[in-house]
């Protein structure tokens, strides 16, 4: 399977539609698929967790703060961070320099159009199924590592600052994930280094979407990115500081996450689910949108380098517990999510990804889940 070199039909930038009465029918969802926004609980969270000395001179707050990410992990796939280590002030202007962007005129933006062959720059589909339902949201893709695919040239040279802004932002949430790559390494009992190093030590792959959602009219009958888990390692997501809209899978229900702010939103993908042999599994997230207001979010991905073959941690295959997936390199992986879209969590449950041996007990939940704001 290789990746098309061009979209099956004519793009059209969602933010030109947000001004119509009515959305296209190519972005009205079955009913089964659509935010059912009559059933919401303020009374769930997705964990919150200080980082503050994660690292520091004290063994106990470090012992705590692991526990804390530990639960969170095992519990929600999810959770916010504060005192991370990035500055607040860069989080706001890597978010406006983008906001920035999706408003400069059309033929600006059109000039970094996208195709399905790597997806980098402005886009406004995932997925290459000619007829598919769409979703209602654009967005831009960048690779910021490896240094080899790095290029600045493929980023927008407006907002003037933008290239500026977001190589510095790159740096700090590196900076980061290297951090809660020796988190999660510790709490699967393997050595501090081993997440990193499997995933290629300082060849990691990491790549940015800033997904913009305009206004809606019709809310109720679309999502702004339809159900996935994220195919790469960890994703730390910068949301929109006033609009929420992400919502995440908890067993039969759907959490609108209420976003902290100045905090990350991070997240377990599916290669992090493979190389734990599923002790940690990505979660199915979603994200609705709404007729007043715009949403931006920076969700940056952090992957393994993309021609390593990733499997299970030996550590963690037992004879009770075998291999449950195959090993296969990112690359490959993310094939299916190039050509087929968000489709929950269909890959990584998929035959094709599953060992033999596996007999996972973990089904998948049902496809409609009530909702919930937390
Ligand atoms: O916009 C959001 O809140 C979530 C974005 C997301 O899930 C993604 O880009 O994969």
């Amino acid at each position: 399977m290789a990746s098309p070199k061009d979209w099956p039909e004519p793009v059209i930038r969602v933010q030109s539609l947000s001004n119509m009465a009515a959305i296209p029918n190519r972005y009205i969802k079955p009913p089964r698929d659509r935010p059912a926004i009559n059933s919401i609980q303020n009374d769930v969270n997705i964990p919150l967790i200080d980082l503050q000395g994660v690292f520091g001179d004290d063994s106990a707050l470090t012992a705590t703060i692991l526990s804390q990410v530990s639960e969170a992990c095992l519990d929600w796939g999810f959770f916010q961070v504060v005192n991370h280590g990035v500055s607040p002030l860069l989080m706001d202007h890597a978010r406006e320099v983008w906001r920035r962007f999706f408003h400069l005129p059309m033929e600006e933006k059109q000039v970094y159009a996208n195709s399905p062959k790597t997806y980098e720059g402005y886009g406004s589909r995932l997925g290459t199924q000619e007829g598919a339902i769409l979703d209602w949201s654009d967005y831009y893709f960048l690779h910021y590592l490896p240094m080899l695919l790095k290029d600045h040239e493929k980023w927008p040279a407006l907002p003037s600052s933008l290239r500026e802004v977001i190589e510095e932002y790159g740096a700090e949430v590196v900076k980061l994930c290297g951090v809660l790559m020796k988190v999660l390494s510790m709490n699967l009992g393997l050595g501090e280094e081993y997440l990193q190093k499997a995933f290629g030590g300082e060849d990691i792959g990491a790549c940015l979407r800033v997904n913009f959602y305009p206004k809606c009219p019709q809310p109720d009958l679309t999502l702004g990115l339809s159900s996935h888990s994220d195919p790469g390692g960890m994703t730390l997501l910068l949301p929109d500081d006033q609009v929420p809209g992400l919502q995440v899978r908890k067993s039969t229900t759907w959490v609108t996450v209420k976003p902290v702010p100045h905090a990350f939103i991070v997240n377990i993908g599916d290669q992090i689910q493979v190389l734990s042999n599923a002790i940690y599994k990505s979660v199915e997230h979603r994200v609705i949108v709404n007729s007043a207001e715009e949403r931006v979010s920076l969700a940056f991905f952090y992957n393994p380098k993309s021609d390593l073959q990733i499997e299970p941690a030996k550590e963690l295959v037992k004879p009770d517990k075998p291999a449950l997936y195959k090993a296969m390199t990112f690359d490959e992986y993310r094939l299916f999510i190039r050509t087929r879209g968000p489709r929950g969590k269909s890959q990584v449950e998929s035959s094709l990804i599953k060992s033999p041996k596996s007999k996972l007990i973990t089904a998948a939940p049902p496809a409609t889940a009530k909702c919930c704001t937390v």
